[in-house]
C-alpha cells in the first residue's frame, strides 16, 4: 500500500549559463517525488523541463501542482498493486502530463526494484550494456570558451562527442561557430541542436553548409509542427537528421516511425511519458530501422539514473547518449555521485534505481530557494529520515 507521495521543487544553479535557442538556463529546477509504502519501502522519482514553459507545455510548478492535486489523491484512493496498474490508472484518468507521469513511474519502479532486489533495467526487460557513452553540450554562447571546454573534457576522458546549441544567431554566424569547434577537435563527433529555430528554407541552407563542414548529426532543425518538412530534410541530405521535440508519446512516435520522418530518434523519458513508454519508443524505432539516441531533459541524478536504466535495454544505441545533466549542476543530491568515467556512465547495479538520495541535501537546496515549499512530511533533522518513516 502507498502511504504517502511527497513532491519538492529543488532548484540547483548550473555551472555556467546554458544557452539554447529557446532559453538561457542559469539553474535547473528538479521536481522530486518521494513515495513511501506501508511496508517500509521508499522510492524517488524526478521530472525536469527546460526554462519553465519555454521548452515544453509542462513547467516545474505545473508538474508539482498536478501531482499534488490530481495524481496523489487518485493513487492513494485506488491503491494500485503494481507500477503497471498505477500507470494504467493514471492514463485512464489523466490526459497528457507526461513529465509528471514519468516522475511517478520512476519512484514506483524504484520501489518495485528494491522489493524484488533487482535493478530497474531488469524490470524493463533487461540490460544489454553496462556502461553508456555520454556526449556533452557546448552552450556557453562563446566559441573560444566552447573550444577550451571541449579540450578539457577530452583531456579528462569525460566526453569526446559534443553537441552544439545553435539557432539563435544568424545562420552564417552559427555555421562559423560550429565549424571552428569541429576544426579545433577534429577527432571528436560534432552534432548541432537547432531546437526548432529554423524555417524549412533556412534549414536547407544551414544543413548543406554543416554537412559540407563534416558535422555528424543535425537535431530538430525545424518546428515540431512541420512533420512533413522534417521528412523532406531527411530525404534531401546525407547527414543524419534527428527528431527530438517532435518525439513525444509512443502513439506519436509510432506515426513518426511508420513514416520514417527522421534517421534518428532522440528519446527522453520525460517527453515519452515514462520509462516503459521510452522503452516502447526505442523498440518501435529499432523495428522501423530508425537509429537511437538517448536524450536528456537535463535531468538531475535521479532522472539520469532512470534514463540510463532505460537506454541500457535498447537493442541498439548507435548515436550514443547525452545523459550529462548532473554534471551541468553545481551540486549533487546523491550520497555517492553517478559513476562517469572513460567517456561514459556506468549503469547502476543496485536494486531499484541503484542510487541513494541525500535527503538532508535535498531539503537544504529546496529551502534555500524562494520557491514555496510543499506541504510534505519533513525529515527528522538528525536522522535525515522523513517523519513518516519508522
Ligand atoms: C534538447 O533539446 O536536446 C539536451 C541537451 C541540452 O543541452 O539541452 C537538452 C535539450
Ligand atoms: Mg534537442
Amino acid at each position: 500500500m502507498i502511504r504517502s507521495i511527497d513532491t519538492l521543487l529543488v532548484p540547483i544553479p548550473t555551472i555556467r549559463e546554458h544557452k539554447l535557442a529557446c532559453t538561457v538556463m542559469r539553474e535547473q529546477v528538479l521536481v522530486l517525488v518521494h513515495i513511501q509504502t506501508e511496508d517500509g519501502f521508499a522510492g524517488w522519482g524526478e521530472a525536469t523541463t527546460i526554462g519553465g514553459l519555454s521548452y515544453a507545455e509542462e513547467s516545474p510548478h505545473s508538474i508539482k501542482t498536478n501531482i499534488d492535486t490530481y495524481f496523489t489523491p487518485l493513487l492513494l484512493k485506488e491503491q494500485p498493486s503494481s507500477t503497471a496498474k498505477a500507470m494504467q490508472l493514471l492514463s485512464l484518468h489523466i490526459t497528457g502530463n507526461r513529465f509528471a507521469k514519468c516522475a511517478i513511474e520512476t519512484a514506483l519502479l524504484d520501489i518495485e526494484g528494491q522489493r524484488l532486489g533487482i535493478p530497474v533495467s531488469e524490470l524493463l526487460g533487461g540490460r544489454v550494456r553496462d556502461a553508456i557513452e555520454v556526449a556533452w553540450t557546448l552552450a556557453s554562447g562563446d566559441t573560444a570558451t566552447d573550444i577550451a571546454e571541449a579540450k578539457e573534457m577530452v583531456a579528462q576522458k569525460r566526453h569526446r562527442i559534443f553537441k552544439l546549441k545553435i539557432g539563435s544567431n544568424p545562420i552564417l554566424d552559427d555555421v562559423a561557430h560550429v565549424l571552428a569547434i569541429k576544426k579545433a577537435v577534429p577527432e571528436c563527433r560534432i552534432s548541432v541542436d537547432v531546437n526548432q529555430a529554423w524555417t524549412e528554407l533556412e534549414a536547407m541552407q544551414g544543413i548543406s553548409l554543416l554537412e559540407a563542414g563534416g558535422v555528424d548529426l543535425i537535431e530538430q532543425p525545424i518546428s515540431m509542427r512541420n512533420r512533413a518538412g522534417l521528412k523532406r530534410l531527411k530525404d534531401r541530405f546525407d547527414v543524419a537528421i534527428m527528431a527530438d521535440e517532435i518525439v513525444q508519446d509512443p502513439q506519436n512516435a509510432f506515426h513518426l516511425a511508420s513514416e520514417h520522418c527522421a534517421d534518428v530518434f532522440a528519446v527522453k523519458i520525460n517527453q515519452a511519458g515514462g520509462l516503459k513508454a521510452a522503452c516502447l519508443i526505442g523498440q518501435m524505432a529499432h523495428l522501423a530501422g530508425i537509429e537511437l539516441y538517448g536524450g536528456t531533459m537535463l535531468e538531475g541524478p535521479i532522472g539520469t539514473a532512470a534514463s540510463v536504466h532505460v537506454f541500457a535495454t535498447y537493442p541498439s544505441l548507435n548515436f550514443d547518449t547525452e545523459m550529462f545533466g548532473p554534471l551541468l549542476l553545481t551540486e549533487d543530491i546523491l550520497v555517492r555521485p553517478l559513476d562517469y568515467n572513460n567517456f561514459g556512465l556506468t549503469v547502476p547495479t543496485g536494486a531499484g534505481l541503484g542510487i541513494e538520495v541525500d535527503t538532508d541535501k535535498v531539503y537544504y537546496y529546496a529551502k534555500r530557494s524562494n520557491i514555496t515549499l510543499p506541504t510534505m512530511s519533513q525529515p527528522n533533522a538528525k536522522s535525515g529520515k522523513f517523519a513518516t518513516e519508522s
